[in-house]
């Protein structure tokens, strides 16, 4: 476990050797030294105190522009690429963005804030660490309604979750961390990119994290969500290439009880398994010594705290069987959410407890496995999480949309695939609107978040009150076969 206090504290340490190959994106690569001067440059060319709005696409630029505006002490807001209209200017305007890195886009009227060219006039000198409570970054993420919100979190609950992961997984700069997840989320970025930084460990990501690309990318610790790890678990080359690794983690999603066997079998490892949430960074999780139980995510990393509580508001029996509902408490918890302090108050309470929406139990170890979500509106697909109702009111906006619920059926690739089940007039339930609404969805929001399937229907099932009754057309899918992969 690293004792630094500054977050980036491996890299910003220059009495270190430096790496020549220390971050590589795709076919670029960048020793410390180079991202150091790199950085350096940017956070003297930024404009003022941010945020400043990253185009997210997986690129070496990409690291380059979160690490000069955390070394800058400006917040930074890493934008996903392919983020649609409606996204793009919500997330823009609620975070009150005051530059652009990036590719120009459509709809963004900020000044584009161009990389400086090459290293010019920097001498990798870096500027004072911003406070360890300052904000360091704003991740954008779906509630079950609403357009996503800006979870605010500080270098001190990056730098500490890091350093919880550090410890569970014996996480040192002997490692070559290997991954190929979006790097506009914890996940990819925080945990792949920044850890990696923070530790000291190499870092390699591979592009598009197909089977193939994991099995040539020589890491020692690979990060992947289920769906990554599914697909690896059906290619047997892909997953015996990765038999010299030290780690195999998986995380974002519930990892299938028989990927995880498969994958002991093909890899000869025993996949280590973490829950976390964009709110917390990573809480609990099984360890590098530890035991390694499918379908279970460990136990509390150093400095969090969990609690399971049951509808009295009690904590329930450590049983491992009793379900409640999932808090967590930590240095690694977020600040709040940007601009809605009521949001905020209704989760997060100010003895620093935070309502996950899980439901969880927990056995007399203190092992914990995560049984689902308490609400049918936020769906995890491919590791994504994705608000029902934002998708909801994106298709509700095409003219022929009468009435839509949208809902995350079993799938045995994502986990959970998007599902809308849309009412329009007699007659217009045509493929050709099914393939619009998928469209509409894809430009207005963002690629992953488009339904993967449109079921035209008469009617929503309601309540004598005219709520959708989605536990009912989930019971319905499941009846007529709705969990079958689509
Ligand atoms: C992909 N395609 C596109 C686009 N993206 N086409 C047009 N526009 C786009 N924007 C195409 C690809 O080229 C490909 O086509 C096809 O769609 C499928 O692509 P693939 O990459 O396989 O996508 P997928 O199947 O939809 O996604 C699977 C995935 C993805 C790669 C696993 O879901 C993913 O990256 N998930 C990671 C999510 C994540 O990082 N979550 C962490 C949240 P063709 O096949 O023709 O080439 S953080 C979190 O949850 C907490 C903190 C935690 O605990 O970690
Ligand atoms: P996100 O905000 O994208 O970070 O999503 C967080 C959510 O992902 C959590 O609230 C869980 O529902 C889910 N999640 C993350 N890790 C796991 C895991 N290992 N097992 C089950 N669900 C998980």
């Amino acid at each position: 476990m690293t004792d630094a206090t500054t977050f980036l504290a491996a890299f910003r340490d220059t009495r270190r050797p430096d790496r020549p190959d220390a971050v590589r994106v795709g076919d670029r690569t960048a020793s410390w030294s180079e991202l150091r001067r790199a950085a350096a440059a940017l956070a003297r060319d930024l404009p003022d105190d941010g945020p400043v709005a990253v185009c997210a696409e997986p690129t070496l630029d990409t690291v380059v522009a979160v690490v000069g505006c955390l070394v800058a002490g400006v917040p930074v807001v890493p934008v996903p690429p392919d983020a649609g209209s409606a996204e793009i200017a919500h997330v823009v305007a609620d975070s009150a963005a005051t530059c652009w890195v990036g590719p120009p886009r459509d709809g963004v009227e900020l000044p584009v804030l161009a990389l400086p060219d090459g290293e010019a006039g920097s001498d990798g000198s870096l500027p004072t660490p911003a406070e360890d409570d300052a904000p360091a970054i704003i991740l954008y993420t779906s509630g079950t309604t609403g357009a996503p919100k800006g979870v605010v979190m500080s270098h001190r609950a990056l730098r500490t979750g890091i350093e919880g992961l550090a410890d569970a997984w014996d996480w040192t700069d002997a490692d070559v961390v290997a991954h190929g997840l979006p790097l506009f989320h914890t996940h990819g970025l925080v945990l792949g990119i920044l850890g990696s930084l923070h530790v000291g460990s190499r870092v390699v990501h591979t592009g598009r994290p197909t089977p193939a690309a994991y099995a040539a990318a020589g890491g020692t610790m690979y990060f992947g969500v289920p769906t990554v790890w599914t697909r690896i678990a059906r290619d047997p080359d892909a997953a015996r290439a990765l038999a010299p690794a030290r780690l195999l983690v998986s995380g974002s999603a519930a990892l299938p009880v028989p990927v995880f066997e498969r994958l002991r079998e093909l890899t000869g490892h025993a996949l280590v398994e973490r829950y976390g949430m964009t709110e917390t960074m990573i809480t609990l999780s099984t360890r590098a010594d530890g035991e390694r139980r499918p379908g279970w995510v460990g136990v509390p990393v150093t400095g969090a705290r969990t609690r399971v509580r049951g509808e009295d508001g009690q904590d329930v029996p450590a049983d491992g069987e009793t379900v409640g509902r999932l808090e967590v408490s930590g240095p690694m918890l977020f600040d709040g959410y940007l601009n809605l302090p009521e949001v905020t108050a209704e989760v997060l309470a100010p003895d620093g407890w935070f309502s996950t929406g899980d439901l969880a139990t927990k056995d007399a170890h203190g092992f914990h496995r995560i049984v689902g979500r308490e609400s049918v509106d936020l769906i995890k697909s491919g590791g994504y999480r994705i608000g029902a109702g934002e998708i909801e009111t994106s298709l509700l906006a095409v003219p022929e949309v009468l009435e839509v619920a949208v809902l995350g059926l079993p799938d045995e690739d994502l986990g959970q695939r998007i599902v809308a089940y849309t009412v329009v007039a007699p007659g217009h339930g045509t493929d050709e609107l099914a393939a619009r609404l998928v469209d509409h969805v894809a430009d207005d929001l963002a690629w992953h978040k488009r339904p993967r399937e449109v079921r035209f229907v008469e009617t929503l099932p309601r309540n004598a009150m005219g709520k959708v009754q989605k536990k009912s057309l989930l019971d319905t899918a499941a009846g007529a076969g709705g969990g079958a992969p689509a």
